[in-house]
């Protein structure tokens, strides 16, 4: 059978959808002849979803199918799609008021609806898919991957047809082997009701594939829709520049999604990628790496890569990446305002030096606020957003009183309007050293299913235990309620108000003492 392969990008709020461009950029270098369309719901009205999906299959006659699952998982730390999830889960558990009780409820049942609706429409549309495909090749395959699977996969496989390929990770060498006709047992994936997923198979290691720079001629040429990303201006198309973090933070799952060994991409393929886009006019990128910079020994890496935007001209960009602010040196910080960046988000979780240990993000707190200084003095002027989330291990009042100071020290630093505090709770995913510890402390038991959204599943999810968890919430409902639109300064000056500030060295300093190895104790990863 002749391979036509069709990408269908499941619907998705419009982020770009760089995961299919690189996959069919890949086939298309290995197999220049092989027929490719590109097909993405995220541009077409929600009505319309399952007509323009049969009449892209009637028009294409594909031979094999590849949804690519972009995000499941919908409480956000702020408005999600249906509404506030974390804000009504609060209301409903916390509040002491049973009109705002009812509130919550109401807005948690609008929301489960939704998240339910949007799962078994997009489980919908792969079924539909697959049976029209058949229509015309009796033989059509389909494969299923994109960052929702690789965190789901377990759970994804349960409601689809036999014979459905379920991926996770990067799908570049599993996709080869598909058009080559060879056997795929070997890559990160099962098929339903074939084969089970491994144990821990999201745990191995990714196929060490080189990058170079995706052909967006090529791209151009099987995409239609190509332009809708274009047109408004503030839109950050993404540039993956390298994959990987060699870091242990708690309740990440990034590092294992894209695997532990960093693998760069070329600079002067980043780049060369990045002039494309530039020369149709994109002026805003977002380096979609988990951590642009995971390490110091990634420094240089980065320096190579922003001194050749410059050398390639592009002079009005502007560009926007996760950046643990650990790992700079005024070079760097010089070059990254040189080069455009206008916003960065420091995901430290907590300014308490003891607590960041205990969550094993292995980073030195005075180290970001130095280089945050060196940003500063370089000439960054932008926005920081910067991530706490309180109560996740071993939080108590001197724990607070630290992240207040860490975080006014910030605000100094930056100037309080150009620092956001952004308030999370940790959303508990699955394969992460937090599920462990859940499971090892009996908050969540064995084979619980990680995409219930029940709210008493959420509230385990969203980590926020007690004793801390209902004063957090009553905190939370107290700052929606005074300031709903600058959510994260509320909170952060109600804590204040009612616990106080630590003295900014207490935060940066954090005794070593054997007891605080909290999550040293369920095991290491790999
Ligand atoms: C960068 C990033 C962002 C950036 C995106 C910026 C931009 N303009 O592109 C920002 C900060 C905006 C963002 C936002 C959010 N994100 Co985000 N994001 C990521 C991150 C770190 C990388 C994604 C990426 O682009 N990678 C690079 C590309 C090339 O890889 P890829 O898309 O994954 O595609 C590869 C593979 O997945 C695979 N593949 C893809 N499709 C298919 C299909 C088949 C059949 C096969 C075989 C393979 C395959 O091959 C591709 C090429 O190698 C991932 C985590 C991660 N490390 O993967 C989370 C991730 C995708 N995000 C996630 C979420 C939830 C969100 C939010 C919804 C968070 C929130 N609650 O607000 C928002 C909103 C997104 C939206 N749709 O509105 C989740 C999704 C899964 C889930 N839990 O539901 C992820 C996986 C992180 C996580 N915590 O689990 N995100
Ligand atoms: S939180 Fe960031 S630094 Fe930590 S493991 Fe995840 S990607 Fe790496």
């Amino acid at each position: 059978m002749e391979n036509r392969i069709l990408y269908v990008r499941l619907p998705c709020n419009p982020i770009f959808p760089i995961g299919v461009i690189y996959l069919a950029d890949h086939i298309h270098k290995q197999f220049p002849n092989v027929e490719q369309k590109i097909f993405d719901l995220g541009t077409v009205p929600p009505l319309d979803f399952a007509a323009a999906l049969d009449a892209c299959i009637d028009e294409f006659q594909p031979s094999l199918l590849v949804y690519s699952w972009r995000d499941i998982q919908i409480y956000a730390p702020v408005g999600g799609r249906g509404g506030n999830p974390l804000q009504h889960t609060f209301e409903f558990f916390y509040s002491l008021n049973p009109f705002v009780k009812m509130k919550g409820a109401i807005g948690l049942l609008k929301i489960a609806t939704g998240y339910y609706g949007e799962l078994w429409r997009n489980l919908g549309l792969i079924k539909r898919g697959v049976k029209r495909a058949k229509r015309y090749n009796p033989d059509a395959r389909v494969v299923v991957g994109g960052g929702a699977v690789s965190v789901f996969y377990e759970q994804v496989g349960k409601s689809l047809p036999n014979g459905s390929i379920i991926s996770v990770g990067e799908g570049e060498a599993l996709l080869e082997k598909l058009v080559r006709g060879q056997d795929f047992s070997d890559e990160r994936c099962y098929v339903v009701g074939e084969t089970t997923p491994r144990d821990r198979m999201i745990h191995e290691a990714p196929a060490n594939i080189e990058k170079t720079a995706c052909n967006y001629d090529y791209i151009q040429s099987i995409w239609r829709d190509f332009e809708y990303y274009f047109e408004s201006q503030d839109f950050y198309v993404g540039v993956q520049t390298k994959r990987g973090c060699p870091h242990n933070c708690c309740y990440c799952i990034y590092t294992v999604i894209e695997g532990k060994q960093v693998r760069i991409n070329p600079a002067e393929e980043v780049v060369a990628e990045m002039k494309q886009l530039y020369d149709r006019g994109i002026r805003n990128f977002w380096f979609t790496d988990a951590q642009l910079i995971p390490a110091r020994k990634y420094m240089d890496d980065v320096i190579e890569l922003l001194q050749k935007v410059l050398d390639a001209g592009m002079k009005d960009i502007h560009w926007a990446a996760y950046i643990r602010a650990d790992n700079l040196t005024p070079e760097l910080c010089d070059l990254m305002v040189k080069t455009g960046m206008n916003y960065f988000e420091i995901g430290i979780t907590s300014g308490s030096q003891e607590l960041v240990r205990k969550m094993r993000m292995g980073y030195n707190l005075r180290t970001v606020l130095e280089n945050c200084r060196d940003l500063k003095t370089a000439g960054f002027n932008d926005l920081v957003s910067v991530n706490y989330s309180f109560n996740v291990i071993d939080e108590r009042p001197e724990t607070i009183r630290q992240t207040i100071a860490y975080h006014r020290e910030l605000e100094k630093i930056f100037g309080a309007d150009k620092v956001e505090p952004a308030i999370f709770f940790i959303g508990l995913q699955p394969h992460t050293h937090l599920e462990e510890f859940a499971f090892k402390n009996q908050i969540l038991k064995p084979g619980y299913d990680p995409m219930n959204i029940t709210p008493w599943t959420v509230r385990k999810l969203l980590w926020n235990p007690e004793p801390l968890g209902s004063f957090f919430g009553r905190v939370c409902l107290q700052a929606w309620r005074q300031n709903p639109n600058d959510f994260g300064r509320e909170v952060m000056d109600i804590l204040e108000a009612r616990l106080g500030r630590a003295d900014l060295e207490e935060a940066l300093t954090a005794p070593i003492a054997p007891k605080q190895q909290v999550l040293a104790s369920v095991g290491a990863r790999k």
